[in-house]
């Protein structure tokens, strides 16, 4: 395809834009910027770098000195581990939201993943006293569609989970801009931590070269009480840089809410560099770039149960490595048409999908139903009644005391169930 075409099939797009319906995977998009992967694939970063998320779970009373010794003033081990936690997180960021636009690339508009998609792999860590950790991403819904995931090291007894649902727009300067509901939850060793998804936004539509930056604050709540507030800014704002953030680490919500002094200020660059006040000098916190990813292992096509991403989506995939709008939307059409069919039957037969790792709870609901066991959920309700969230379908790290929350009448929220995967019995990772 010329630079010409190209230019031309982006303008009517972006035209087409104005009647936006809120549906991102009803938007046909212009086949250079359609990306051969399903967004299904996206929750793996949560764990690419396998050593800060497992360092979450590894220091303890003997060891939290060795970890930070730039830092003079830390004096625990629960400030240790939420430092931990914030380096951890900066890290899943820069993968969450920069792996695609690495190196001249844009963000491209993903497979939107089936009803039942799963995407599954390890990462496999050869040292002692690491061990293999488990990746599973499930579609569970499609309509409005929402993606749950877990990462699970048993050797480390520290496991994450959590889900994710989007709802865009785009503003009349043709900026898209994404909220994010859901949210993820690790469990280490008896201390869990509630962390919020950030709000996102699109630039660079204008040029047909988007990438994300992300915007207003997101929250990670510890179960000892500690919470940390990160707030976001792009180019100009209150840093010359994109990607920029500051995050600052509160004894407890009361006193961020009250704008009280934090215990640490770490700012910098979410995909880069970052310092941290050490009483009155500022050191390095974290420099990502000195981190080696971790990449997620993966069955080849040959091994994969149809419900699995790739090997579905393959002749689609290659469709568009060859950019042929024809060959995408016939090879496109054949998997919907089959998913549709699907459907019918179910219908037919008056028989529901059963998701597989994951089920929804309702939390107003659940306090009424006896046989919710659902671990997750609890904590997930007690971490936010610290934290001063809501625990409604609102957009992620919404406060409690706002309009969105009092509106909104449902709590129901994704929870892993660690015995359907201990069961399953087809796939296999
Ligand atoms: C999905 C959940 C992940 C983090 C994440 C990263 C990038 C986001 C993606 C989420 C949702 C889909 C997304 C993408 C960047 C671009 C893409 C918003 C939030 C949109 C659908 C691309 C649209 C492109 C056209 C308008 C051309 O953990």
């Amino acid at each position: 395809m010329t630079e010409y075409a190209e230019t031309v099939s982006w303008s009517s797009f972006l035209k087409s834009i104005s009647s936006f319906s809120g549906d991102l995977s009803a938007l046909s998009a212009p086949p250079f910027i359609l990306s051969p992967v399903s967004l299904s694939e996206f929750s793996q970063y949560w764990g690419t770098y396998q050593d800060l998320f497992l360092a979450i779970a590894q220091i303890n009373k003997q060891n939290y000195q060795a970890y930070y010794p730039q830092i003079r003033s830390i004096d625990t081990p629960e400030v240790t581990r939420m430092l931990a936690v914030l380096q951890w997180y900066l890290a899943t960021l820069k993968c969450q939201y920069t792996s695609r636009t690495q190196k001249g690339g844009f963000e491209k508009k993903p497979l939107n993943p089936f009803l039942g998609e799963v995407f599954v792999g390890k990462w496999e860590n050869n040292e002692t006293k690491k061990g293999d950790t488990v990746f599973l991403s499930e579609q569970v819904s499609h309509h409005p569609p929402v993606n749950a995931f877990a990462v699970i090291n048993e050797e480390n007894n520290i496991q994450l989970q959590g889900y994710t649902q989007i709802k865009s727009s785009f503003s009349k300067t043709l900026k898209l801009n994404v909220k994010q509901h859901g949210h993820a939850i690790i469990d280490a060793n008896g201390n869990s931590f509630l962390i919020t998804l950030p709000a996102i936004h699109l630039e660079g539509m204008l040029v047909a070269s988007p990438y994300v930056e992300l915007e207003d604050k997101s929250y990670i709540q510890s179960s000892c009480g500690m919470i940390w507030r990160i707030e976001y800014s792009g180019k100009g704002y209150f840093s010359g840089q994109k990607n920029s953030f500051k995050a600052n680490l509160y004894v407890n919500s009361t006193v961020m809410e009250k704008e009280g002094k934090p215990i640490y200020t770490v700012s910098g660059q979410w995909s880069g560099a970052s310092t941290i006040l050490d009483g009155s000098k500022e050191v390095l916190f974290s420099d990502i770039s000195r981190y080696q990813p971790h990449s997620l292992q993966v069955k080849p096509i040959d091994n994969q149960h149809d419900l699995e991403s790739r090997k579905a989506w393959d002749d689609v995939a290659k469709a568009i490595e060859l950019g042929d709008m024809k060959l995408i939307s016939q090879t496109k059409n054949k998997l919907e048409n089959h998913q549709r069919k699907l459907r019918r039957k179910e219908e037919q037969e008056n028989k529901h999908w059963q998701n597989r790792w994951f089920k929804r709870v309702d939390v107003i609901k659940a306090k009424t139903e006896p046989d919710l066991e659902g671990e997750a959920i609890n904590k997930l309700v007690a971490l936010a009644k610290l934290s001063g969230l809501s625990i409604k379908n609102i957009p992620s790290g919404s406060k409690h005391n706002t309009k969105e929350h009092k509106k909104a009448t449902t709590a129901s929220h994704w929870s892993f169930v660690m015995n359907n995967w201990l069961n399953e019995k087809e796939i296999k990772i």
